[in-house]
């Protein structure tokens, strides 16, 4: 057998491994776990770099709250793509302390993602933001592989993607193309001094799993179908691929009335997650019965991910066109520290900054230099709860607190 030939052996006799322990996966307890000071990441092979990222996030949690942006250094309000630019930084006097990035359009090996963000670039400014000292997650809005139209086409799909469907080896060709990307995402050691280590990277697929409008939704599923999805998509990315510088982060969104009471639908076992996220927007017009409500929802994940041994996140929030000038402190700081649970999440983080020349419609969640909600978002920046970048510890150093 060539060399060529052994590794094809091995990634067919790893592939097949996968197939089948997915395919015997039983329904796993949600409340098994190793305790807060046990656990580790679901990635036993994780890079120190990585480990190192789940113990500091999971410990700073206690303490302060990370704030976040999505896309935030690659276009804002009113630019794109110009060099050090950041509408976080030039409204709030900071880089954010988390760069959230999107990477839809890989699949179908398109130069740029589905909100025009080249991925050449990208891969620059996410190396720019790590070595700022940074955390770096990721979400995948994946085109409906049955349909080839967007995410949003809720034709259901899942049984396709699995083992044995219909579009089974599309969708791996697929993860390939993704592993190839996260693969790519390299910067500074802290561990081994080396200038070219992984990145790690929270990773955030499937997310909102348990809203109807992706196809991926738990609505769109039958029985395990969708734990099994997830199940799928970490072993053949850790296991078959043989990356190690991802986090898994699972985002349920909050469905109505039933707020939180759905978390937990999609959940594939403690064995399959690092971090217990939430997306949840807070619009003009959410009232403080509403924002309590928040409260209560981040508590009740805080108090999952602690006795789970997990990071908790609020991992998708805002408010769109920003219409509360007090929205900053008046809402989301408020929620998030309405008790002393609700304010132990590691990190939260707004969503982008549509350029306003691309989109006619206002589609934006940070403030940007002159917007009225300015002043209040500095009053949450002065908050010593939330941490911007300028004064993040070393979230990679690898002496991290168990
Ligand atoms: C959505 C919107 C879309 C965007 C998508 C992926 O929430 O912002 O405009 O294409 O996320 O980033």
């Amino acid at each position: 057998m060539t060399i060529a030939h052994s590794n094809q052996f091995r990634s067919i006799v790893a592939l097949l491994a996968v197939i089948v322990a997915t395919a015997s996966c039983a329904r796993l307890p949600a409340t098994s776990t190793p305790s807060i000071e046990r656990g580790g990441p679901i990635d036993p092979h994780a890079t120190p770099e990585t480990r190192a990222l789940f113990y500091n996030l999971r410990d700073i949690a206690r303490r302060h709250v990370l704030f976040g942006h999505q896309d935030d250094l690659a276009y804002g309000y009113d630019w794109v793509a110009q060099p050090g630019r950041s509408d976080v930084r030039e409204s709030s006097g900071s880089y954010p302390a988390v760069y959230g990035w999107e990477v839809s359009g890989l699949e179908t090996s398109s130069p740029k993602n589905i909100d025009g963000v080249d991925f050449a670039r990208m891969r620059g400014w996410i190396a720019e933001g790590y070595r700022r000292g940074g955390v770096i997650t990721i979400s995948w809005h994946l085109d409906n592989p049955l349909t080839g139209r967007n995410a949003w086409d809720t034709t259901s799909a899942v049984a396709a993607v699995l083992p044995g469907g219909a579009r089974h080896e599309q969708f791996t060709a697929s993860l390939d193309r993704l592993a190839a990307f996260l693969g790519s995402l390299r910067g500074p050691g802290r561990s081994s001094g080396s200038a070219s280590t992984p990145i790690p990277i929270v990773f955030r697929p499937w997310h909102e799993m348990t809203g109807a409008w992706f196809w991926w939704g738990v609505p769109h599923t039958k029985g395990d179908e969708f734990a099994r999805l997830w199940r799928f998509t970490v072993q053949y990315l850790r296991d078959v691929k043989g990356l190690h510088n991802l986090l898994y982060a699972y985002a349920p969104n909050a469905t109505g009335a039933t707020g939180i009471g759905t978390y937990l639908d999609g959940y594939p076992g403690d064995e399959w997650v690092d971090v217990l996220g939430y997306d949840r927007y807070l619009n003009s017009q959410t009232s403080a019965e509403q924002v309590a409500g928040l409260t209560r929802e981040l508590s009740w994940i805080v108090t999952q991910a602690e006795s789970r041994g997990k990071i908790p996140a609020f991992t998708e929030t805002g408010q769109n066109a920003l219409r509360d000038s007090t929205w900053w402190t008046g809402k989301l700081a408020r929620a998030i520290e309405g008790d002393s649970l609700s304010r132990r999440i590691a990190y939260v983080m707004v969503w982008r900054n549509a350029n306003r020349l691309s989109r006619r419609d206002e589609h934006f969640f940070a403030p940007y230099r002159g917007h009225p909600s300015e002043q209040d978002f500095r009053r949450l920046k002065a908050d010593p709860l939330f941490l911007f970048e300028d004064a993040l510890p070393d979230l990679y150093r690898t002496d991290a607190p168990r």
